[in-house]
């Protein structure tokens, strides 16, 4: 049985509301009960696990901010982050899935799209009929967009696309692709890609040894007819897909405290009750120095996403500002895998326990929605006013 427990050492409930608190029991109690039994066979086999996908639905994982006009769930900030949180706490992939279906693929259309999309697609998103992926990425343009060479024509009364995405998370499944591609005058557009245009192919990418549970592909375009309709008119520019990484970023930052809590609480757990020496190793001062500071770095990591969620559905978060959580709580995540998984001893390393498949899934998190490094030079740049990208 999953006995997972939610630390909450500053009393971070208090902050939230009765809604909040419904809203993330709810997914928690579902993690609990269709993910973790089933998680670590499907990471093992290399296997998205597509019977979760009417459950990640009913818990308002598709769009969880959406309007409910749209088939959202109309919720507020704070409880989109939860929700991240919940599912992460579970496998950082199946949170990949949710976070691209809801801030990748239905955002811009709901931020950038026509009426008529948004109604044609918004509502089967939600419901996981549709399943969506992004692509943005390339494979000579990862940290630098703005270098793609995925491009469209005009061609009458369609566009003709080519080029090519990689590492694109739910390629191999996506019904609905939203993709990044520049026009004749270089500027980039948003355009819905669906599956059976005749030149779209999606191959899997095999081999990871991180996200093991979430299925990773590329996108290929020779010469796909995109009807006119299917181009998203609302934005343009490399700074339209930015913001769907905003909101992205912003429920990885939630979502890592998840990945970081289970593995706290599972060592917590077993450090009480394995003994050497005579003694629980809970009660040896370095496996405490190793318990006390993660449980101050998660608290710490907490306390940021709270204030950054408060911020953003005030409508004041700064990109760089969600840089620096999404950084942070990454980087807190992993360190406190790797500890816990120390503290497991040689049962870390299997897969009795959640720990290595975390540790191992936030090698992606840390690299994927910006790497490490380019979150730092962001908030550098904010600071100095200069740029050290180029
Ligand atoms: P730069 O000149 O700085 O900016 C170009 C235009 O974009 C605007 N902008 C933003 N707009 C909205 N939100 C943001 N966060 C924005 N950041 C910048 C900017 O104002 C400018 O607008 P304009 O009107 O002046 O043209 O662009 P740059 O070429 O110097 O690049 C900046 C940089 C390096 C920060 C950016 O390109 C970057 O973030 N690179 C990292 C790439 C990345 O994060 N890729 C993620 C791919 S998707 C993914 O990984 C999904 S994983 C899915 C899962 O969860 O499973
Ligand atoms: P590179 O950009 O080649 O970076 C290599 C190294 O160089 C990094 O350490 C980087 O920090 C460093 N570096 C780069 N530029 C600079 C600089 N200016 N200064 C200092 N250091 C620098 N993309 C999508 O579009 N859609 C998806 O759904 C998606 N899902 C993903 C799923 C997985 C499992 C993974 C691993 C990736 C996914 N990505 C997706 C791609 C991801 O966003 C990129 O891998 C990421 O942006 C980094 O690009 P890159 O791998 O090409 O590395």
């Amino acid at each position: 049985p999953d006995l997972f427990e939610a630390p909450d050492y500053y009393n971070l409930d208090d902050l939230l509301t009765e809604e909040h608190k419904l809203v993330r029991n709810a997914a928690r109690d579902w993690v609990k009960r269709d993910v973790s039994p089933i998680i670590e066979e499907y990471a093992q086999k290399a296997e998205f696990p597509k019977q979760i996908i009417g459950g990640l639905a009913e818990i308002g994982a598709f769009g969880p901010y959406i309007p409910e006009e749209y088939g959202g769930a109309g919720l507020d900030q704070i409880s989109y982050g939860l929700i991240m949180q919940e599912i992460e706490r579970g496998d950082s992939g199946v949170r990949s899935t949710a976070s691209v279906q809801s801030s990748l693929v239905m955002y811009p259309i709901w931020k950038y799209g026509s009426e008529e999309q948004r109604k044609k697609f918004l509502p089967k998103l939600a419901s996981g009929e549709f399943m969506g992926s992004f692509g943005l990425t390339e494979p000579d343009h990862g940290s630098n967009p703005g270098g793609m060479t995925t491009n469209f024509k005009d061609n009458g009364d369609h566009y003709l696309l080519n080029g090519a995405k990689l590492w694109i998370s739910n390629s191999p499944f996506c019904d609905v692709a939203v993709v990044w591609a520049k026009n004749e005058e270089g500027r980039i557009h948003g355009l819905i890609v669906e599956r059976g245009m005749e030149g779209f192919s999606t191959p899997e990418t095999h081999n990871k040894w991180s996200l093991r549970a979430s299925a990773t592909g590329e996108l290929i375009f020779q010469d796909v007819k995109v009807p006119k309709e299917n181009l998203l008119p609302g934005k343009s520019g490399l700074g339209a897909p930015l913001g769907c990484l905003d909101s992205a970023r912003f429920g990885i930052a939630w979502g890592a405290i998840g990945a970081a809590m289970d593995c706290y609480d599972t060592a917590l757990r077993y450090s009480k009750e394995r003994i050497q020496f005579g003694k629980p190793i809970a009660g040896f001062q370095l496996q405490q120095k190793k318990l006390a500071e993660m449980i101050t770095e998660i608290t710490k990591a907490q306390l940021l996403a709270w204030r950054l969620g408060v911020l953003r559905e005030e409508g004041k978060a700064t990109s760089a500002q969600i840089s620096m959580a999404k950084r942070n709580n990454v980087e807190v995540a992993i360190n406190i895998a790797r500890e816990a998984r120390q503290m497991l001893g040689g049962m870390g390393i299997t897969g009795e326990y959640s720990i290595m498949r975390h540790s191992m899934n936030l090698e992606s998190v840390i690299t994927y929605e910006g790497t490490h490094d380019i979150h730092l030079l962001i908030t550098g740049l904010d600071i100095t006013g200069i740029s050290a990208f180029k």
